[in-house]
Protein backbone atom coordinates (compact mmCIF):
# COMPACT_ATOMS: atom_id res chain seq x y z
CA UNK A 1 0.00 0.00 0.00
CA UNK A 2 0.84 3.62 -0.87
CA UNK A 3 1.77 5.37 2.12
CA UNK A 4 0.59 9.11 3.06
CA UNK A 5 1.97 11.48 5.65
CA UNK A 6 -0.58 13.91 6.85
CA UNK A 7 0.46 16.79 9.23
CA UNK A 8 -2.35 18.53 11.01
CA UNK A 9 -3.97 19.41 13.71
CA UNK A 10 -7.09 17.30 15.53
CA UNK A 11 -10.88 18.42 15.43
CA UNK A 12 -12.54 17.28 18.47
CA UNK A 13 -15.79 17.46 16.55
CA UNK A 14 -14.07 15.10 13.99
CA UNK A 15 -15.14 16.77 10.85
CA UNK A 16 -11.90 18.41 9.36
CA UNK A 17 -7.88 17.91 10.97
CA UNK A 18 -6.35 14.72 10.85
CA UNK A 19 -9.43 12.78 11.40
CA UNK A 20 -10.71 13.79 7.72
CA UNK A 21 -7.47 12.89 6.80
CA UNK A 22 -7.05 9.76 7.98
CA UNK A 23 -10.76 8.75 6.80
CA UNK A 24 -10.22 10.31 2.97
CA UNK A 25 -6.76 7.72 2.81
CA UNK A 26 -8.69 4.81 4.18
CA UNK A 27 -11.42 5.49 1.36
CA UNK A 28 -8.48 5.59 -1.22
CA UNK A 29 -6.92 2.96 -0.04
CA UNK A 30 -3.83 4.38 1.05
CA UNK A 31 -2.36 3.65 4.18
CA UNK A 32 -2.15 6.73 6.21
CA UNK A 33 0.35 8.29 8.88
CA UNK A 34 0.04 11.83 11.38
CA UNK A 35 2.08 14.01 12.67
CA UNK A 36 -0.19 16.40 15.09
CA UNK A 37 0.17 20.00 15.17
CA UNK A 38 -2.11 21.25 17.17
CA UNK A 39 -6.05 20.63 19.07
CA UNK A 40 -8.58 22.00 18.30
CA UNK A 41 -11.42 21.92 20.54
CA UNK A 42 -15.18 23.24 19.29
CA UNK A 43 -17.38 24.16 21.78
CA UNK A 44 -20.52 22.09 22.59
CA UNK A 45 -23.86 23.59 20.53
CA UNK A 46 -22.00 26.40 19.57
CA UNK A 47 -19.43 26.96 17.04
CA UNK A 48 -16.48 28.37 19.17
CA UNK A 49 -13.18 26.93 18.69
CA UNK A 50 -10.16 26.91 20.51
CA UNK A 51 -7.02 26.28 19.27
CA UNK A 52 -4.26 24.49 21.32
CA UNK A 53 -0.99 24.15 20.52
CA UNK A 54 2.36 21.51 21.29
CA UNK A 55 5.06 21.68 22.58
CA UNK A 56 7.69 21.72 19.40
CA UNK A 57 10.07 19.20 20.65
CA UNK A 58 6.75 17.25 20.46
CA UNK A 59 6.10 17.95 16.80
CA UNK A 60 10.04 17.41 15.83
CA UNK A 61 9.74 13.54 17.62
CA UNK A 62 6.80 13.00 15.54
CA UNK A 63 8.18 14.09 12.03
CA UNK A 64 11.37 12.24 12.95
CA UNK A 65 9.78 8.92 13.48
CA UNK A 66 7.68 9.30 10.64
CA UNK A 67 10.06 10.12 8.10
CA UNK A 68 12.32 6.93 9.73
CA UNK A 69 9.51 4.59 7.98
CA UNK A 70 10.57 1.79 5.81
CA UNK A 71 8.89 2.07 3.23
CA UNK A 72 8.84 5.55 2.65
CA UNK A 73 6.22 7.88 2.95
CA UNK A 74 5.25 8.43 -0.76
CA UNK A 75 3.25 12.02 0.00
CA UNK A 76 3.37 14.71 2.36
CA UNK A 77 -0.05 16.89 2.56
CA UNK A 78 -0.06 19.68 5.49
CA UNK A 79 -3.32 20.89 6.98
CA UNK A 80 -3.23 23.27 9.85
CA UNK A 81 -0.14 24.83 11.50
CA UNK A 82 -1.49 26.65 14.06
CA UNK A 83 1.85 29.31 14.39
CA UNK A 84 4.58 30.34 12.86
CA UNK A 85 6.59 28.27 15.27
CA UNK A 86 5.20 24.40 14.47
CA UNK A 87 5.62 25.76 10.77
CA UNK A 88 9.55 26.44 10.86
CA UNK A 89 9.84 23.00 12.25
CA UNK A 90 8.00 21.62 9.48
CA UNK A 91 9.71 23.76 6.76
CA UNK A 92 12.80 21.96 8.64
CA UNK A 93 12.05 18.72 8.15
CA UNK A 94 10.53 19.15 4.42
CA UNK A 95 14.19 20.37 2.95
CA UNK A 96 15.39 17.28 4.41
CA UNK A 97 12.73 15.41 1.89
CA UNK A 98 12.95 17.23 -1.03
CA UNK A 99 12.30 13.95 -3.09
CA UNK A 100 8.85 13.11 -1.50
CA UNK A 101 6.06 15.40 -3.43
CA UNK A 102 4.14 17.86 -1.22
CA UNK A 103 0.22 18.88 -0.78
CA UNK A 104 -0.34 22.13 1.31
CA UNK A 105 -3.73 23.39 2.28
CA UNK A 106 -2.81 26.86 3.40
CA UNK A 107 -5.26 26.51 6.34
CA UNK A 108 -5.00 30.39 7.06
CA UNK A 109 -9.05 30.88 7.68
CA UNK A 110 -11.21 28.64 9.73
CA UNK A 111 -14.51 29.15 8.49
CA UNK A 112 -15.93 28.00 11.89
CA UNK A 113 -13.86 30.43 13.95
CA UNK A 114 -13.70 33.52 12.36
CA UNK A 115 -9.95 32.85 12.83
CA UNK A 116 -7.90 34.73 10.47
CA UNK A 117 -3.96 34.00 10.69
CA UNK A 118 -1.42 37.32 10.97
CA UNK A 119 0.69 38.71 8.27
CA UNK A 120 3.60 36.89 9.60
CA UNK A 121 2.15 33.48 8.66
CA UNK A 122 0.81 34.86 5.74
CA UNK A 123 4.67 36.16 4.43
CA UNK A 124 5.99 32.47 5.42
CA UNK A 125 3.68 30.50 3.82
CA UNK A 126 4.07 32.98 0.96
CA UNK A 127 8.46 32.70 0.93
CA UNK A 128 9.17 29.28 2.83
CA UNK A 129 6.09 26.79 2.50
CA UNK A 130 5.04 27.33 -1.28
CA UNK A 131 7.57 26.64 -2.64
CA UNK A 132 8.71 23.58 -1.61
CA UNK A 133 4.86 22.20 -2.08
CA UNK A 134 3.82 20.56 -5.68
CA UNK A 135 0.06 21.80 -5.13
CA UNK A 136 -1.57 24.45 -2.60
CA UNK A 137 -5.24 24.34 -2.25
CA UNK A 138 -6.45 27.50 -0.53
CA UNK A 139 -10.35 28.39 -0.77
CA UNK A 140 -11.29 31.64 -1.83
CA UNK A 141 -10.32 33.68 1.53
CA UNK A 142 -7.19 31.91 1.89
CA UNK A 143 -6.67 32.73 -1.85
CA UNK A 144 -7.64 36.70 -1.32
CA UNK A 145 -4.97 36.37 1.65
CA UNK A 146 -1.95 34.96 0.07
CA UNK A 147 -2.98 36.96 -2.90
CA UNK A 148 -3.25 40.31 -1.62
CA UNK A 149 -5.99 40.78 -4.22
CA UNK A 150 -8.70 41.78 -1.59
CA UNK A 151 -12.20 40.36 -2.75
CA UNK A 152 -12.12 38.03 -5.38
CA UNK A 153 -15.56 37.95 -6.41
CA UNK A 154 -14.91 36.59 -10.31
CA UNK A 155 -13.14 33.98 -12.12
CA UNK A 156 -11.38 36.27 -13.83
CA UNK A 157 -10.20 37.66 -10.38
CA UNK A 158 -9.57 33.59 -9.18
CA UNK A 159 -7.27 32.93 -11.97
CA UNK A 160 -5.44 36.37 -11.40
CA UNK A 161 -5.15 35.35 -7.52
CA UNK A 162 -3.75 32.05 -8.49
CA UNK A 163 -1.25 33.25 -11.18
CA UNK A 164 0.24 35.16 -7.44
CA UNK A 165 -0.12 32.45 -5.93
CA UNK A 166 2.19 30.56 -8.48
CA UNK A 167 4.67 32.70 -8.60
CA UNK A 168 5.78 31.86 -4.80
CA UNK A 169 7.39 29.00 -6.55
CA UNK A 170 4.51 26.54 -6.02
CA UNK A 171 4.01 23.48 -9.08
CA UNK A 172 -0.01 23.78 -9.27
CA UNK A 173 -2.46 25.85 -7.53
CA UNK A 174 -5.97 24.92 -6.71
CA UNK A 175 -8.34 28.05 -5.54
CA UNK A 176 -11.36 26.21 -3.87
CA UNK A 177 -14.27 28.58 -4.55
CA UNK A 178 -16.86 27.25 -2.74
CA UNK A 179 -20.35 28.36 -2.65
CA UNK A 180 -18.79 32.00 -1.77
CA UNK A 181 -18.79 32.97 -5.42
CA UNK A 182 -22.64 34.30 -6.31
CA UNK A 183 -24.74 31.70 -9.06
CA UNK A 184 -26.03 28.43 -8.81
CA UNK A 185 -22.44 27.19 -9.82
CA UNK A 186 -19.19 26.12 -6.92
CA UNK A 187 -15.99 27.08 -9.31
CA UNK A 188 -12.29 25.39 -8.46
CA UNK A 189 -9.41 27.33 -10.68
CA UNK A 190 -6.51 24.87 -11.01
CA UNK A 191 -3.54 26.16 -12.34
CA UNK A 192 -0.32 25.02 -13.49
CA UNK A 193 1.63 28.13 -14.16
CA UNK A 194 0.63 27.84 -18.08
CA UNK A 195 -2.66 26.92 -18.73
CA UNK A 196 -6.07 26.60 -16.32
CA UNK A 197 -8.74 24.08 -16.01
CA UNK A 198 -11.93 25.30 -14.28
CA UNK A 199 -13.90 22.99 -12.56
CA UNK A 200 -17.46 23.66 -12.43
CA UNK A 201 -20.19 21.74 -10.09
CA UNK A 202 -23.79 22.66 -8.59
CA UNK A 203 -23.49 24.44 -5.03
CA UNK A 204 -24.39 21.89 -2.54
CA UNK A 205 -26.24 24.22 0.15
CA UNK A 206 -27.24 21.44 2.59
CA UNK A 207 -24.27 23.23 5.17
CA UNK A 208 -22.57 19.38 5.43
CA UNK A 209 -19.03 20.94 4.30
CA UNK A 210 -16.79 21.12 7.57
CA UNK A 211 -13.62 19.09 6.53
CA UNK A 212 -14.42 19.52 2.50
CA UNK A 213 -11.43 21.74 2.52
CA UNK A 214 -8.91 18.78 4.53
CA UNK A 215 -10.85 16.13 2.62
CA UNK A 216 -10.38 17.62 -0.84
CA UNK A 217 -6.24 18.03 -0.31
CA UNK A 218 -6.06 14.48 1.26
CA UNK A 219 -7.94 13.01 -2.00
CA UNK A 220 -5.13 14.88 -3.99
CA UNK A 221 -2.49 13.70 -2.07
CA UNK A 222 -4.21 10.03 -2.09
CA UNK A 223 -4.60 9.89 -5.86
CA UNK A 224 -1.12 11.59 -6.53
CA UNK A 225 0.31 8.29 -4.41
CA UNK A 226 -1.67 6.09 -6.28
CA UNK A 227 -0.02 7.45 -9.53
CA UNK A 228 -2.71 9.56 -10.86
CA UNK A 229 -2.05 12.19 -12.91
CA UNK A 230 -2.22 15.76 -10.98
CA UNK A 231 -5.29 17.35 -13.23
CA UNK A 232 -7.31 13.56 -12.53
CA UNK A 233 -6.37 13.44 -8.96
CA UNK A 234 -8.00 17.15 -8.42
CA UNK A 235 -10.82 15.84 -10.93
CA UNK A 236 -11.51 12.65 -8.76
CA UNK A 237 -10.92 14.67 -4.97
CA UNK A 238 -13.67 17.22 -6.53
CA UNK A 239 -15.93 14.08 -7.11
CA UNK A 240 -15.10 12.73 -3.93
CA UNK A 241 -15.62 16.17 -1.55
CA UNK A 242 -19.03 16.52 -3.34
CA UNK A 243 -20.82 13.22 -2.27
CA UNK A 244 -19.18 13.68 1.15
CA UNK A 245 -20.82 16.80 1.21
CA UNK A 246 -24.24 15.23 -0.61
CA UNK A 247 -24.11 12.38 2.36
CA UNK A 248 -22.89 14.84 5.13
CA UNK A 249 -23.41 14.24 8.93
CA UNK A 250 -25.45 16.36 10.52
CA UNK A 251 -24.75 18.08 14.00
CA UNK A 252 -26.52 21.46 14.15
CA UNK A 253 -29.47 22.80 11.57
CA UNK A 254 -27.90 23.37 8.50
CA UNK A 255 -24.24 22.67 9.48
CA UNK A 256 -22.63 19.25 9.67
CA UNK A 257 -19.58 16.89 8.73
CA UNK A 258 -18.80 15.68 5.43
CA UNK A 259 -19.27 11.65 5.17
CA UNK A 260 -16.15 10.17 3.58
CA UNK A 261 -17.58 7.47 2.52
CA UNK A 262 -20.04 8.99 0.47
CA UNK A 263 -18.91 7.21 -2.47
CA UNK A 264 -20.29 3.93 -1.19
CA UNK A 265 -23.25 5.33 0.20
CA UNK A 266 -24.43 6.59 -3.00
CA UNK A 267 -23.81 2.97 -4.71
CA UNK A 268 -26.03 1.71 -1.72
CA UNK A 269 -28.99 3.81 -2.63
O1 LIG B 1 -11.29 22.41 7.83
C1 LIG B 1 -10.24 23.16 8.35
C2 LIG B 1 -9.66 22.55 9.57
C3 LIG B 1 -8.35 22.16 9.55
N1 LIG B 1 -7.73 21.62 10.60
C4 LIG B 1 -8.39 21.44 11.76
C5 LIG B 1 -9.73 21.82 11.88
C6 LIG B 1 -10.38 22.38 10.74
C7 LIG B 1 -11.79 22.74 10.83
O2 LIG B 1 -12.49 22.51 11.76
O3 LIG B 1 -10.37 21.65 13.03
C8 LIG B 1 -7.69 20.84 12.91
Amino acid sequence: MKKVLTIAGSDSLSGGGLQADLRTFEEYQVTGLNVLTCIVTVEANTDKVTVTELPLSLLETQLEECFNEVPAIDVIKIGMLANIETAKVVVKALKKHREIPVVLDPVLALKESGLTSSQDIIDFFKTELMPLADITTPNLKEAELLSGLGKLDSLEKMKEAAQLIHKTGVKHVVIKGGQRLEGRLAYDVFYDGQNYMILEEDKLLNGYNNGAGCTFASAIASGMALGYHLETAVRKAKAFVYEGIEYGIPFLPGLGNVFQGGKSKRDQD
